[in-house]
């Protein structure tokens, strides 16, 4: 059995991968951790207030829990960091060699997430290959080519069980994102349940992929299974299930809540983030290596959505 931490445990991924990790291994053998005091993840297991930078705490809670598994959710995201690009650098970089570095020492395998925003303009755009040019524009991308590549390094120099999956923007009912490029393809279906309309801050005609967050998760969870010997690739496998503009998926709501409208005010920092990245990726290596496989598209992702928070409202949690 797996003995998990978790560090960044309180965000858009952590909170639902905590969740699903420990229905899988155990809630004891799933320690969570965050910058903050998050109450939820303190109810179905261990939970520690940890700053990742502070790499005395960081291993002594490793070996406190005899963790021989790390998940690294750690991120200032695209958009954020485009504001504060060298606290982003600091942060994000700061985290991830401080967790190759404690997997090192303690013999833990560790999963990064990298991001579609690893790629930049000179990037083939349609079907994206798995190995191509990599050349971002934003300090967020920088961040993630970088991270691959170490991750790479510390595996082929040092024999540290790395692994990773480019992340397309996530969507999920739980916990919104904060601070990212793809974030209006979650605000759609809030605003769609609260006040029928929406202005989004990325053009109509933008393609950027997506993923819902069962999906992402499930992706976590198979590659940390995976046979070694198959992996060809580590850092960072393309992933893929779908790819829209907000034209599209603003049709796909307006097919689903009837009287939808949504307006445009474009934010000029993500509309030039959004234009670098890819319109789509290739993920067949995912595929053949893995066993990647995703279950759902734009529509059936729609209406899980929209019935999930329109039960949240319901609710009066929204
Ligand atoms: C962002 O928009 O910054 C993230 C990402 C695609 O990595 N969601």
């Amino acid at each position: 059995m797996k003995r998990i931490l978790i560090i960044g445990a309180g965000g858009q991924i952590g909170s639902e991968l905590t969740a699903l990790l420990r229905s899988i291994y155990g809630g004891d053998n799933v320690v969570a951790t965050d910058m903050r005091d998050v109450e939820s993840l303190a109810e179905t297991g261990p939970f520690h207030v940890l700053n990742a930078l502070d790499a005395q705490a960081y291993a002594d809670l490793v070996k406190k829990y005899k963790i021989d598994t790390i998940f690294n959710l750690v991120a200032l995201l695209s958009a954020t960091g485009e504001k504060i690009p060298q606290k982003a650098w600091e942060i994000n970089i700061g985290a991830l060699m401080n967790s190759l570095e404690i997997a090192r020492e303690c013999g833990c395998a560790l999963f990064t997430p990298s991001s579609i925003g690893a790629f930049g303009p000179s990037t083939p755009k349609d079907k994206t290959p798995q190995d191509t040019i990599m050349r971002p524009t934003t300090i967020y991308g920088v961040c993630k080519v970088t991270g691959e590549l170490i991750s790479d390094y510390y595996h082929t120099r040092f024999g540290v069980d790395t692994r990773s999956v480019r992340f397309p923007g996530l969507i999920s009912s739980l916990t919104l994102p904060g601070g990212g490029t793809t974030d209006y393809a979650v605000e759609i279906f809030y605003e769609a349940v609260k006040t029928g309309h929406f202005t989004c801050p990325v053009p109509s005609d933008v393609y950027m992929d997506m993923m819902y967050m069962p999906d992402a998760l499930h992706a976590c969870v198979q590659l940390m299974e995976a046979d070694p010997d198959k992996l060809i690739h580590r850092n960072s496998f393309n992933i893929a299930s779908m790819s829209f503009t907000p034209e599209i998926i603003c049709n796909e709501v307006k097919k689903l809540v009837p009287g939808f409208t949504m307006d445009y005010q474009i934010d000029p920092v993500k509309e030039a983030i959004a234009r670098s990245w890819p319109n789509s990726l290739d993920d067949t290596c995912a595929r053949e290596e893995w066993g990647w496989k995703p279950k759902w598209d734009l529509q059936s992702m729609s209406v899980d959505m929209l019935k999930k928070i329109q039960e949240k409202k319901a609710k009066g949690l929204i």
